[in-house]
């Protein structure tokens, strides 16, 4: 079976279940683990189209980015890597940079979405298509992007992993893949010939033909997931230290080395990031910069580079990086860490199947002072308004401002139609799952059921 087939099949089982239990409010929501047989592999390889897209589109601070992921590593122990000490000196340490929460695939996904809609594991993940991402935003002004996989088999490769196939050990996972976890992405062809491998890397880089962003997930063995630091920063350093000597890659680039989260959930979750590239003056390598930014940044700082639309969500109001800020005249804001974790996600829509997908604030005006992407604001304008009536935002279940408090949470109880305020604590079920929220969940049945059946009819 085509993995298309088999995506379709695994949302029609979820249509029939919902129907079969449509008098209840309960709805499952069916996740697919769909891992292709080998000979299927190997057979969508020797077809799949890959694109070679590039631009030249001049940004405020660089002209490419390149944005390179590795995993689970405690803060010190990565600035203590040899490899790393080494690459430090050659860029910016920003040693207030922080991951989300846990595990890896949500601090992926947000990193592309704004948002990582309450995940708190690592399934197999496919938002439904009306959820933009940045490569929505690069769109407007026809910036070329793609995104590096190491051992993803066959550009486009839409399965849930790829292991070695000697030894079967990990190799290339989905969860590492934010845009393929997007069906805005991964169900338009002309995207997913934008995700490719490292053959394709090398192939680009030789042919001059890099786009202007690109996201780089080494495998399992080269981000340190499977191995240790002193791997994924050997990993790092053999792969970064000759192209800091390729005039044409260096060319106007920066390069931003990061890890998904922290590796101990009980601390805080800052992680290790290094800005390089020629991007970076002289004068200001070898340098740190203590701002507080996350993987919104990720979005935020191309955005503001480059002059974007927002996404309206978590996007609208993360900090830039200092280098794009200060040619652009955006100032950044101080964020109080002293209580920050980020070690737990909220209560929300992947986590709580009775909970609809947040509008984005499709109001928002973002760092660089743009409104939201107009496609985002037709598709979701409506949906805005209603969540907005039905007081179904907090300050974690969607995007946007830190005016909405979380005393000011309304949270529909229950089953029951009538309206309660409720502190962010006692979100209705809260105790039925094993993280306790930052803010509460609100939960809207109807709007969920609506919004639902809207993402099936999206997949089918
Ligand atoms: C390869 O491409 C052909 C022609 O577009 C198509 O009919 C066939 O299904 C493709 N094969 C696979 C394995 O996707
Ligand atoms: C991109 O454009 C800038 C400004 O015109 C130019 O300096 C640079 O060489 C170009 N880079 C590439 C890779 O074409
Ligand atoms: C970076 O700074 C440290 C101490 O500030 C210094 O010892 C080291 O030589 C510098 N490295 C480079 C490459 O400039
Ligand atoms: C990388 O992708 C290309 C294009 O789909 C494919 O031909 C090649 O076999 C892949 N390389 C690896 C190492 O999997
Ligand atoms: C990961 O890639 C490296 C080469 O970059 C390779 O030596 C290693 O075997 C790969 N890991 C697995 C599990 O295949
Ligand atoms: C598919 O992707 C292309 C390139 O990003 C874009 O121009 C087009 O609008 C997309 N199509 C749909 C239906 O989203
Ligand atoms: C987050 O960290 C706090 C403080 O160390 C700890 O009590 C809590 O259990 C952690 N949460 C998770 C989900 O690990
Ligand atoms: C930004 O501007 C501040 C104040 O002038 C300066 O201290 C800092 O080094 C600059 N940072 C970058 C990355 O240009
Ligand atoms: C930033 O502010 C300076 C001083 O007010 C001004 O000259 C410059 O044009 C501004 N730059 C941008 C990109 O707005
Ligand atoms: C959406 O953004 C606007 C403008 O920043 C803000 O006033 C409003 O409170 C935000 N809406 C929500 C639900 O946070
Ligand atoms: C909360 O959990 C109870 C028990 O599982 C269930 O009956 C109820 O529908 C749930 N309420 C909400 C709002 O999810
Ligand atoms: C904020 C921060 O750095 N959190 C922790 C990440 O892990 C190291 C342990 O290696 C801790 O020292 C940090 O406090």
């Amino acid at each position: 079976m085509k993995l298309n087939s088999i995506v379709a099949a695994a949302a029609t089982t979820a249509v029939t279940a919902w129907a079969a239990d449509s008098s209840s409010s309960r709805v499952e929501r069916t996740y697919s683990t769909i891992s292709p047989m080998a000979s299927e592999i190997a057979s969508a390889a020797s077809n799949a189209t890959t694109n070679h897209f590039t631009s030249n589109v001049t940004g405020a601070a660089f002209d490419r980015i390149v944005i390179v992921w590795l995993e689970n590593t405690d803060y010190d122990k990565a600035a203590g890597q040899e490899d790393l000490k080494w690459l430090a000196q050659q860029g910016i340490v920003l040693d207030n940079y922080w991951g989300l929460t846990h595990p890896s695939e949500p601090n992926y996904i947000a990193s592309v979405g704004g948002d990582y809609f309450a995940l708190d594991d690592d399934r197999f993940i496919a938002l439904p298509s009306n959820i933009s991402t940045i490569v929505d935003l690069f769109d407007t002004k026809e910036i070329s992007w793609s995104e590096y996989q190491e051992h993803l088999p066959h550009t486009g490769f839409q399965g849930f992993n790829y292991s070695n196939q000697d030894n079967f050990a990990n190799d290339y996972v989905r969860k590492h893949n934010p845009l393929v976890m997007y069906d805005s992405v991964a169900q338009n062809e002309t995207r997913l010939a934008n995700i490719k491998n490292f053959t394709m890397f090398e192939q680009d880089l030789n042919d001059r033909t890099l786009p202007q962003y690109s996201f780089i997930t080494p495998n399992m063995t080269n981000d340190g997931h499977d191995t240790n630091i002193r791997i994924a920063g050997k990993w790092s350093r053999d792969f970064l230290e000759p192209l800091l000597s390729n005039e044409y890659f260096m060319e106007n680039t920066l390069v931003v080395l990061t890890f998904d989260e922290n590796e101990t959930y009980s601390i805080k979750n800052k992680v290790f990031t290094i800005l390089l590239g020629g991007a970076v003056p002289d004068e200001l390598k070898n340098t740190t910069d203590s701002t507080y930014y996350d993987h919104y940044s990720l979005i935020s700082s191309p955005v503001a580079n480059w002059d974007l639309p927002s996404l309206g969500r978590h996007d609208v109001d993360a900090n830039v990086f200092e280098l794009v800020a200060n040619v652009t005249n955006i100032t950044n804001k101080d964020v109080d860490t002293t209580y920050k974790l980020n070690n737990a996600t909220y209560v929300g829509y992947l986590l709580d199947d009775q909970i609809a997908l947040p509008a984005p604030n499709v109001t928002a005006i973002n760092r660089n002072g743009r409104g939201v992407l107009q496609q985002v604001v037709d598709q979701w304008g409506d949906e805005y308004s209603a969540q907005m009536s039905a007081s179904y935002f907090t300050s974690t279940t969607t995007t946007v401002s830190a005016s909405v408090g979380d005393a000011a949470t309304m949270t529909l109880a229950g089953n029951s139609s009538t309206l309660a305020t409720s502190s962010a604590t006692q979100g209705s079920n809260s105790t039925t799952h094993p993280f306790t929220s930052t803010g509460a969940g609100a939960v809207i049945n109807a709007l969920s059921l609506s919004s639902l059946i809207g993402m099936l009819a999206v997949f089918i």
